[in-house]
């Protein structure tokens, strides 16, 4: 057996959804900060995102998360979080995965009945409270970063579909929220190549037209996510299928969508504070989320969203490179 690069992981799923927690083989990633660790991941070891993400070892909706050591002294852990599709600034399934690693394998000190867990994320402070039973990671309660509705109720006239009423909002990373009925689509996964090619769309529209930058973030300045909100949600309980660039679906109900979407609900009225929000995912799993207090970010009024949901341990492994193999960032297909 020969390799160049070994990583070592836990993997695991949030409600459907895969991460990879990368706990060792990477290194130190340069960056004063955790968002200019993320910037310098991509610009400088893409590669190692690819290797880890793509096939043979990923899939296209592969996603994950590497564990640094923090940059800010008030925290325990760092992530950079990696997906088939790039490195997002905040993935809150990625979260609460790392949460039930970190537990679960003893790397923190575990106290039952909750463990808090501090972590520096690219997009700021993310405080995991995970509730222990008998050693075993149940739930996580994630105090997310403030998020806030961009625009909210415009139109987009998008071409192949004509005019989609939308709003967009961030929750960690920017979502676009539509209404499944405006692109003429049921609620159903057997039709989800169209759900996509409507979502690639509307996202393509939106950066191409008018896209948003977040005020203090470096780096978020797009929308690859698009929220398609399925009939009959409300702002007691909502089901959606996330559809992300390049092409695929959240499998989890999508922690910073949860939370975009609180803070869109709140704009209009119609999710007051401390009031539970269950939000399912595509494959019906459920995270249930509630806001817990107002802020600003920018010029923008924000508030403080929770999410709770949980995890799996699903295997652990090393993950190696080959020197011969054709393919050291693996590939899509
Ligand atoms: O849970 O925040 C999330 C997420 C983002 C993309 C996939 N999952």
């Amino acid at each position: 057996m020969r390799s160049s690069r070994i990583f070592h992981a836990v993997d695991s799923h949030t409600e459907g959804m895969p991460t990879r927690v990368i706990t060792g083989g990477v290194g130190v990633i340069p960056g004063e900060t955790m968002n200019e660790r993320r910037l310098y991941f991509i610009e400088h070891l893409d590669h190692i995102r690819r290797l880890l993400m793509n096939e043979p070892r990923g899939h296209a909706s592969m996603s994950g998360a590497i564990l640094q050591p923090p940059t800010r002294s008030d925290c325990d852990h760092g992530i950079v979080f990696i997906e088939a599709s790039g490195c997002l600034p905040m993935c809150g399934h990625g979260t609460i995965g790392v949460a039930t690693v970190l537990v679960e394998t003893g790397m923190v000190e575990v106290t039952e009945p909750v463990t808090t867990v501090r972590l520096d994320t690219p997009a700021g402070l993310v405080v995991a409270k995970v509730r222990v039973e008998n050693g075993r990671a149940a739930r996580v309660t994630l105090a997310n970063v403030p998020s806030f509705t961009e625009r909210l109720d415009r139109t987009l006239d998008v071409p192949g579909y004509g005019s989609i009423p939308y709003s967009l909002a961030f929750g960690g990373n920017f979502y676009a929220m539509v209404d499944l009925d405006s692109v003429g689509l049921p609620f159903d996964r057997a039709r989800q190549q169209d759900i996509i090619s409507a979502g690639l769309s509307i996202m393509n529209t939106i950066n191409t037209t008018a896209p948003p930058a977040h005020p203090t973030i470096t780096g978020v300045d797009h929308v690859h996510h698009v929220e398609f909100i399925a009939p009959g949600s409300n702002a007691v309980r909502s089901r959606h299928a996330m559809a992300i660039h390049p092409g695929w679906f959240d499998r989890s109900p999508c922690g910073t969508g949860t939370c975009a979407r609180m803070a869109e609900l709140y704009t209009r009225g119609e999710l007051p504070l401390h009031t539970d929000f269950v939000n399912e995912s595509f494959i019906g799993s459920e995270f249930t989320g509630r806001l817990v207090d107002t802020t600003q970010v920018g010029e923008y009024d924000a508030v403080l969203p929770e999410i709770t949901g949980r995890a799996w341990i699903t295997g652990t492994a090393q993950y190696l490179l080959d020197p011969n193999d054709p393919f050291p960032a693996g590939f899509e297909f």
